[in-house]
């Protein structure tokens, strides 16, 4: 079957909503949209696959593990990085999905951000691009060539997730109303939308 299509959910978990350590503001709005669609993919005979923030209490992009000051930047092992508040920690509440999100929808899940050495904002691939999950074997072993993608947060792991998409050839497409983002500086997200349509990816 040719332009097989799947539905990419990131990071829609309790620590990026309101009231979580890392949350982005109004991010529990894009659950509903996630149902939705994540609904109308399986309905569509299409494949629905998530991506999940898990990190060992020690990451290294911790400000505690740092020790500097949560939301400045800094440098873990010669990259560029924010330091973030402990954040998704391995089998812990925050870690875990949105409880609104109907995972019982998703066909799979991949893990990320679990070597403490490196951070991790792409389902695809660590920072360092050195390291990478299982997901695009898995869409290629599915026969996935078209991707549609939302989730938390816009400017951080879904702006380099859909950014290693189209470098690995997939067609894809953003769900704006589906993202929420950090906005460290005002305009963030609206910036990083840009660059993922000037980059090939189609935002609907
Ligand atoms: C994320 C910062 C740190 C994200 C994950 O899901 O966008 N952001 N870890
Ligand atoms: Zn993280």
């Amino acid at each position: 079957m040719d332009n097989r299509r799947a539905l990419l959910l990131v990071d829609l978990q309790n620590d990026f909503c309101p009231g979580g350590a890392l949350a982005v503001r109004r991010g529990d709005e894009v659950i509903s949209v996630a149902n939705r669609l994540a609904d109308d993919f399986r309905q569509g005979g299409h494949l629905v696959v998530a991506s999940q923030d898990w990190h060992p209490e020690n990451h290294g992009s911790f400000a505690s593990t740092a020790q500097s000051t949560p939301m400045t930047l800094g440098e873990l092992n010669g990259l560029a990085q924010v330091w973030w508040p402990d954040h998704c920690i391995q089998h812990q509440a925050g870690a875990a999905f949105h409880p609104a999100l109907h995972t019982q929808l998703i066909d799979q899940v991949f893990r990320k951000g679990e070597d403490a050495a490196v951070d991790s904002y792409s389902a695809f691939f660590d920072n360092d691009h050195r390291h990478k999950t299982g997901l695009d074997a898995w869409l290629r072993a599915n026969n996935i060539t078209q991707l549609t993608v939302m989730g938390l947060a816009t400017d951080y792991c879904v702006k380099f997730t859909v950014l290693d998409a189209l470098h690995l050839g997939y067609n894809v497409e953003v769900v704006q109303a589906g993202c929420r983002g950090v906005d460290l500086q005002p305009g963030d997200s609206q910036r990083a939308l840009a660059e993922m349509q000037s980059k090939g990816a189609q935002l609907i």
